[in-house]
């Protein structure tokens, strides 16, 4: 079957296209190992999670679990009767976070087998997995109309993602890597912009984002999006959302994934830092 291609939107010469039918080679070619994101409408076909995973069943299933957002508990099926409530004058916080892997293990076959585009994946390799810290990287977000993830990033530890949204429909921006210089990286957290608000930039305090060519659409049920490391992205909820986030590390981002953990280790001591990369040079061959 050829790749039906639907072109999302694009901003000069940037176009984010949602694909289905997509062969491997052809994400790997196009998208893994050229940096470009795209919107992959059939990934997450064979998840049970696809039918499974609503707010309801949350609520039902884990409602007396404690949650935590924007540093305030609740219990589940408190944040989940919030989000109902939630508008966009008045919106609920966000993001609330699951961590599927750590406290909701039980989850995880829902989300078998990883889609073929996320693999290989060596984040939870043994001789990988702790070098990554606190890096996420099986998570569901549910979100409510208003709900903004508080600021423009690129992840942590040169992963790449892989958002899929289950249950209603998020907008997404993103911004390329080669425009980094014009959204101003926090000096102490590179992977932060400064800019508040990248739909309405005050120009007179940011004037080099009149540089910027952002990308804005929406992902909904079934659909992942699947963003390069190094792009700068952000999202908001359009209406009651759920998604499951998941990183991947291989071939294609080897090369930032170690750039970021030698600088993170040389930041607290350069000779333990070199035996890091030594140790990375090491171990690929056998984690490939
Ligand atoms: O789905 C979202 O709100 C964006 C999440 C995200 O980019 C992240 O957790 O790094
Ligand atoms: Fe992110």
């Amino acid at each position: 079957m050829a790749t039906k291609v639907i072109e999302l939107v694009n901003n000069g010469n940037l176009v984010v296209e949602k694909k289905y039918g997509m062969t491997y080679e052809e994400f790997a070619k196009d998208h893994l190992f050229a940096c470009k994101p795209v919107v992959i409408g059939d990934a997450c076909k064979d998840w049970k999670a696809k039918d499974k995973f609503t707010p309801d069943f949350f609520k039902s299933e884990y409602g007396d679990r404690k949650v935590t957002v924007e540093g305030k508990d609740y219990l589940l099926k408190d944040f989940i009767d919030l989000m109902e409530k939630s508008s966009i004058e008045n919106p609920a916080p966000y993001p609330c976070k699951l961590q599927l892997d750590r406290d909701y293990p039980e989850l995880l076959p829902d989300i078998s087998p990883r889609f073929k585009f996320s693999e290989p994946d060596w984040c939870h390799n043994k001789l990988i997995e702790p070098l990554l810290g606190s890096a996420d990287t099986y998570e569901v977000f549910l979100g409510s109309p208003g709900g903004q993830f508080p600021y423009v990033h690129y992840d942590y530890m040169g992963l790449h993602a892989f958002i899929t949204q289950l249950y209603g429909v998020k907008e997404f921006t993103v911004i390329p890597p080669e425009q980094t210089e014009y959204v101003y990286p926090k000096p102490n957290d590179p992977w932060v912009s400064e800019v508040p608000d990248i739909k309405n930039i005050d120009l007179d305090k940011f004037p080099l984002c009149k540089n910027i060519t952002p990308i804005t659409f929406t992902v909904g049920p079934g659909e992942t999006l699947f963003i390069p490391n190094g792009w700068w992205h952000t999202a908001h909820s359009l209406s009651i959302t759920l998604s499951v986030a998941l990183d991947s590390l291989n071939n294609s981002n080897w090369k930032r994934f170690k750039n970021e953990v030698v600088t993170k280790v040389s930041k607290r001591n350069k000779i333990l830092a070199k035996m890091v990369s030594v140790y990375l040079s090491v171990v690929k061959p056998i984690i490939k």
